[in-house]
């Protein structure tokens, strides 16, 4: 299969590139490092410094009898993204260009309109394109979970039969979102389906939960192949932030009381999920959502987990209540479903103190480098 891969340089793209380059896909990626620009802007870096895109291709190319292409250039121009797939002409193509972090979609005007102008006119673009150039290709798309929000309902996967006055429609879930960064993703997700209906595109969302994981099977193979862990406050995720306070000695950082529950999954678990919907692709016409995530925690018992592996392995773990900086629910219900991708063939890969563990110790390798100053939570909701 053809694959083009937006996004190719983040947390995920870069892993899933080499994933499924080794299952003997012809895969390109394609970046505008956008995300290594803020990361300067902000003054935050990964916890290892990551090797340039170039670098890390021309390496797993030499190790590689698969090689991955790159194509270095914004979505936002679309000159260049219609050149793109006329040359490469996917069969698939797996979208994660976007602006991923909701701390950074609500700093100020600038950074909310750079989000969802980056995520949703990118997104616009690639539809346009593939309607004109590759209309048969299968689009994956990476939505979010956030997109429903904390409803006080049980969550369907994309879709609610309802009843209304005595009628009965299937209409797309509620949408319930908690920053700009979510809001974008619920504006793709609109765009997408609407695309699909009239231009009879085929689209697969997967709204993802909460990632944590620092290596996957690929990215260990060297140093060289690593991808961007983050513990910062604007694009560190939870777990890895948790993990990450523990080895420096930080108290490890609830937001409120702690109850507020999300879907979480495993990294090497996202590459499966996206596998799993490469290899069984959507009907012309159809936009389809999955919920991508293996099980749900609450932040305290997330936390909780981490303080007991940390003090088993020798740290001294705090747990500290801080005032949310976010406006978000606390006590609410939450029961998504999450069936589609089970049903298709994903074994979950659950999370576990030897998980948690084997975190740790990895983090701990570059704890040299760890800065203490850009864990502590500093964007607000309401500023
Ligand atoms: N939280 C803490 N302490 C922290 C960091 C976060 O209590 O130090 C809380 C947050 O308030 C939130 C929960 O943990 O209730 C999850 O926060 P997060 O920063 O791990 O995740 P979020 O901002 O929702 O965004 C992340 C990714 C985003 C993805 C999303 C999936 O950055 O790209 O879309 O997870 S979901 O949360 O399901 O929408």
């Amino acid at each position: 299969m053809r694959i083009l891969i937006l996004g190719g340089d983040g947390y995920l793209g870069w892993p899933t590139a080499m994933y499924l380059s080794k299952k003997k896909h012809d895969v390109c990626v394609l970046d505008n490092f956008s995300k290594r620009q803020i990361e300067i802007e902000n003054n935050i870096q990964p916890l290892d410094s990551i090797y340039t895109l170039h670098d890390r291709i021309e390496h797993w190319n030499n190790i590689n009898n698969k090689k991955i292409s790159l194509k270095v250039g914004d979505i936002l121009n679309a000159k260049f993204l219609y050149k793109v797939l006329s040359e490469i002409k996917p069969d698939t193509i797996i979208h994660y260009a976007e602006q991923p972090s909701a701390p950074y979609s609500m700093m100020s005007r600038e950074k909310a309109v750079m989000t969802q102008y980056n995520n949703v006119i990118g997104n616009l673009n690639l539809l346009f394109a593939m309607k004109s150039i590759v209309p048969n290709c299968h689009l994956v798309k990476l939505g979010t979970m956030g997109e429903y929000g904390t409803p006080n309902i049980d969550i369907e996967e994309g879709y609610l039969k309802i009843k209304h006055n005595g009628r009965e429609d299937i209409v797309s879930f509620p949408k319930k979102p908690g920053s700009f960064y979510h809001l974008s993703k619920v504006h793709d997700s609109h765009n997408i389906m609407f695309a699909c209906k009239i231009w009879n595109l085929k689209a697969t969302d997967l709204n993802q939960g909460v990632v944590y994981g620092v290596q996957t099977e690929e990215t260990s193979l060297d140093t060289r192949l690593r991808t961007s862990f983050h513990y910062d406050e604007i694009f560190g995720t939870l777990l890895n932030r948790l993990c990450t306070q523990v080895v420096c000695n930080h108290p490890l950082t609830v937001y409120g009381n702690g109850s507020q529950k999300r879907g979480y999954l495993n990294i090497t678990d996202t590459l499966k999920c996206v596998e799993l919907s490469c290899l069984n692709p959507a009907k012309k016409g159809e936009f389809r959502v999955f919920n991508q995530f293996t099980e749900t925690f609450s932040v305290l018992e997330l936390a909780r987990k981490v303080e007991k592996v940390g003090i088993k392995i020798g740290y001294k773990p705090k747990i500290k209540m801080l005032k949310n900086p976010r406006i978000e629910q606390e006590d609410h219900y939450y029961n998504p479903k999450h069936k589609k991708l089970t049903d298709m063939g994903l074994k979950p890969t659950l999370l576990n103190d030897e998980f948690i563990a084997s975190m740790i110790n990895e983090i701990e390798r570059s704890k040299s480098y760890i800065k203490k100053n850009i864990i502590k939570p500093k964007v607000k909701w309401n500023q």
